[in-house]
């Protein structure tokens, strides 16, 4: 062999040299050397985000060491990896999550004050990847965070948007969608990996041939085909050596490809070809829970997929695992339908690339694939319109057909003559124009399939999923989700996990339940007036950001209500709107009554396609400026809307609630994992029985939360009775009152038809029910109103809430998959003092 020349080199790399020492003279001497050699700037030109860079690269000195141990252990060992497939990773601002991790946070923050520089200031500078819509995408960044931090070996794979969520600006009450240009000034967290580019092939036509052994093959000869670039970004366990890889392809075009362009001359057509292959990658659809069925978002699909699982034989081929073990060293879950096609596109892998027989191949990609249901709400179930999957994916069309054919067989042998059972379970529905239902492709293709929440899980069994549960029951199962203390505690509530360190030491970080220990101090007077000092304080910090940013006066000594999620119906913040006018109505009608004072907070973001969530925005903001304004009410009630909600903004935000509401209409929110991220953060909740809200009620006690509103079998039974809104707005002058002052123009200048549509679809639908709930609401949010006023017993019960959210842990969530599902163990990584070059 002819020797390496690199490998002569015999570069030693220490955890700790001169260069990635963790002293504050090593840190300060690292930032000032990347500001001077990767950001080529002195102190006295470098602007806020240049020190931000070299601030970021100073830190990220620190983890690639662990970065690369932990990828040649999993070399060496040939490691049994889970693979996280999402369209969406939502990770929020990376370097306070990595100091806290890497156990460096104060070491940095004194370094980079005695270079006299504001910490905080260059904390805030980091533009965060916006690569989710919401809850769906937090999930995956939690789950990475777990792995990482459990030592399971693990990759993410989704894609690496150029503009991720759009961002808000509020303009006269209105949403504005602005670009996220989050790449603007260079991304120092990941690394482009163009020496693993793969190529995936979309459009044309298939053929068949027969090859040299006689078999009969299927080709696929495509319109086009888009290159994928691997960017990879760290992700480090908390206190351990692993970190991680969060692999994200960007597209672009083939050198090759349009060869015939450019022959021909025609140069600008062949760079026009470029510019399409990179719309794969360009943006992030900005729908929440909802399924758009466009072709662009279906190649955005295959693409990160295709990509994915080629590079997933890759690193097989570079063990030298052969691919008939494919399943033994993967396990791929598949977060929702959205990375499903993967079913279709690892078959054809096998059977057309690689040669493999097909029920060979099956038996393979059915041991490989786990699929985690979301959603029961019909409009987000994807299904595809056959021609536009044809036309895309036509070889793709084929295998799902063969899939469905054999399926098919299965379910007649196990339901003969049940023909109804046959079309509703049918990869295709057929039932009118014709679509592939990718539900069904999930169910089929994998081993197990899992809710997100008790209550979702049975719903799943009960209604959306029942013929495959009928089917099926062995793979279905229930994860509820949960939330990563690291950056939900640790990284935004300093000051209350200080208290709760003081009390019962830190291992609670790595064992939430732990936090059981803090019920005895619930007791305490000392402990809980320390605890309520330091929810003053924070709230205290918010009401100066909205005086700066909203201009808008707010009380921190008055109940902080607060509503942060996405603006979607069935989330209900017009419920909230109505308790606010009822409120408002109430002190017009008798200034002199005696309210609790309250601040209501509401933050999240509309799709810009959905009208009528655009328009609660505006109700919202339109309440607020009568609200606020309004003499009478004395500062007694102010109305928020905090512009731009985001990951970073979020948590600023949940350590500072009171009251967290989760106000859904039963049986709609899968789980929710905001609901556990105030309450770990000390909120009381007020909610109905729905998502995880059940499990949280149970395991803090139903004394500690406040219920409300029909459970999920009654919504049921009152949809099939016929339920009619106006019963409930003609029997109840205060819900009438509330209704009619939208209405009248009370609220918009006199305009009487600016909310109609709003009040039009509660009126004469009320799919979601809010009127049905309105007054067990209102009268729940009374108990709330007394219960604030006493300050001893809700300091108690907010402190019993933080005592006992230890099951939400994303730590218990990823060590139950990895028990029922992925069958997967943990791997130490030891770090090795010289960087292995002897291979
Ligand atoms: C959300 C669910 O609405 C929420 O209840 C749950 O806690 C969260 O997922 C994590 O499990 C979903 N987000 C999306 C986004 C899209 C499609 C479906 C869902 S379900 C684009």
């Amino acid at each position: 062999t002819v020797p390496n020349p690199v490998l002569e080199c015999k570069p030693i790399i220490q955890v700790e040299d001169d260069r990635t020492g963790l002293s504050i003279e090593a840190l300060k001497r690292g930032f000032l050397d990347n500001l001077f050699y990767v950001q080529g700037k002195f102190s006295g030109i470098a602007t806020k985000n240049d020190c931000y860079m070299a601030l970021a690269y100073t830190v990220r000195d620190r983890l690639f060491k662990r970065w690369v141990d932990t990828a040649e252990t999993y070399t060496k060992n040939g490691s049994r990896t889970v693979c996280y497939l999402s369209a969406e990773f939502l990770m929020g601002p990376h370097l306070g999550n990595n100091l806290i991790n890497l156990g460096i946070y104060d070491q940095v923050k004194q370094a980079i004050e005695e270079l006299g520089l504001d910490f905080y200031e260059l904390l805030e500078q980091e533009e965060e990847p916006g690569l989710g819509n919401g809850g769906l995408g937090r999930l995956a960044a939690c789950y990475l965070d777990s792995m990482a931090s459990l030592e399971i070996p693990s990759l993410g794979y989704g894609i690496r948007y150029e503009f991720g969520i759009f961002e808000q600006k509020i303009q006269d009450g209105w949403q504005v969608e602005i670009t996220d240009k989050w790449l603007r000034f260079g991304n120092p967290w990941d690394v482009a990996r163009p020496e693993w580019s793969v190529e995936v092939k979309l459009g044309g036509h298939t053929e068949s041939y027969v090859d040299e052994n006689d078999r009969y093959r299927v080709r696929w000869i495509p319109f086009q085909v888009v290159k994928g670039i691997p960017y990879d970004t760290p992700i480090l366990g908390y206190k351990v050596n692993t970190a991680n890889t969060l692999r994200l392809w960007a597209a672009e075009a083939p050198e090759s490809f349009d060869f015939e362009a450019f022959n021909s001359g025609d140069y600008v057509k062949a760079v026009q070809a470029k510019m399409t292959s990179e719309n794969l990658s360009k943006v992030l659809y900005p729908n929440d829970n909802v399924s758009q069925g466009k072709k662009l978002r279906l190649a955005q699909q295959i693409f990160f997929v295709s990509c994915s699982l080629q590079d997933m034989i890759r690193i097989m081929k570079g063990q030298k695992i052969p691919l008939e073990k494919f399943h033994e060293k993967f396990v791929i879950q598949l977060n929702d339908t959205h990375p499903s096609i993967a079913v279709a596109e690892l078959m054809r892998l096998l059977v057309d690339e690689y040669g493999m027989e097909w029920e060979q191949a099956w038996e393979i990609t059915t041991k490989a694939f786990a699929y985690t249901n979301h959603t029961l709400l019909p409009e987000a179930l994807e299904k595809w319109p056959l021609g536009l999957f044809g036309e895309l994916l036509p070889r793709h069309l084929q295998i799902i057909y063969e899939i469905n054919g054999r399926f098919l067989d299965d379910v007649r042998i196990k339901f003969p003559d049940d023909f109804d059972r046959l079309k509703r379970m049918s990869l295709i529905d057929e039932s009118g124009e014709r679509y592939i239902r990718m539900a069904n492709l999930a169910c089929v293709g994998s081993f197990a399939i899992n809710g997100v929440a008790q209550l979702h899980t049975e719903l799943l069994q009960k209604d959306v999923l029942h013929d495959f549960y009928e089917m099926y029951p062995e793979k279905f199962n229930n994860k509820t989700n949960g939330i990563t203390p690291r950056r939900f505690m640790v990284l935004s509530n300093p000051r209350l996990c200080e208290l709760i360190d003081s009390k019962i030491g830190n291992t609670w970080i790595k064992n939430l339940h732990e936090l059981r220990q803090l019920e005895a101090f619930a007791e305490d007077v000392e402990f809980r007036h320390k605890f309520r000092q330091i929810k003053q304080a924070i709230k205290q910090d918010l009401a100066e950001y909205i005086k700066a940013k909203n201009g808008i006066d707010v009380d921190a000594n008055s109940l902080f209500d607060i509503q942060a999620k996405r603006f979607h119906e069935y989330k209900r913040q017009h419920l909230n709107a109505l308790h606010i006018i009822t409120l408002y109505n109430r002190i017009k009608a008798n200034p002199n009554i005696d309210i609790t004072p309250r601040t209501f907070l509401f933050g999240g973001k509309a799709a810009p396609g959905y009208y009528i969530a655009k328009l609660t925005i505006k109700l919202i903001n339109s309440i607020g400026e009568v609200v606020n304004r309004d003499p009478d009410v004395r500062g007694r009630l102010k109305v928020v809307f905090l512009e731009d909600y985001s990951v970073k903004f979020a948590q600023r935000v949940y350590p500072a609630a009171d009251l967290s509401e989760q106000i859904s209409t039963a049986g709609k929110e899968a789980s929710g994992t905001g609901n556990m991220k105030f309450a770990l953060n000390g909120a009381l909740t007020i909610g109905t029985l729905d998502g995880a809200n059940v499990e949280i009620r149970e395991e803090v006690g139903e004394e500690n939360f406040f219920l409300f509103g029909l459970t999920a079998e009654e919504v049921y039974a009152k949809k099939a009775q016929g339920y009619d809104p106006m019963y409930y707005y003609n029997r109840d002058p205060e819900l009438k009152l509330a209704i009619d002052r939208i209405s009248s123009g009370f609220f918009s200048h006199g305009d009487a038809n600016l909310f109609k549509p709003l009040l039009d679809t509660l009126l004469h639908r009320d799919e979601y029910m809010l009127l049905a709930d309105y007054r067990s609401y209102i009268e729940c949010q009374e108990q709330v109103s007394q219960a604030y006023r006493d300050v001893e017993n809700w300091t108690r019960m907010a402190i019993l809430n933080v005592a006992r959210m230890g099951k939400f842990s994303s730590d218990r969530s990823i060590s139950d998959y990895c028990e029922d599902i992925w069958q997967i163990q943990p791997v130490k990584i030891e770090l090795s003092e010289y960087l292995q070059t002897d291979v």
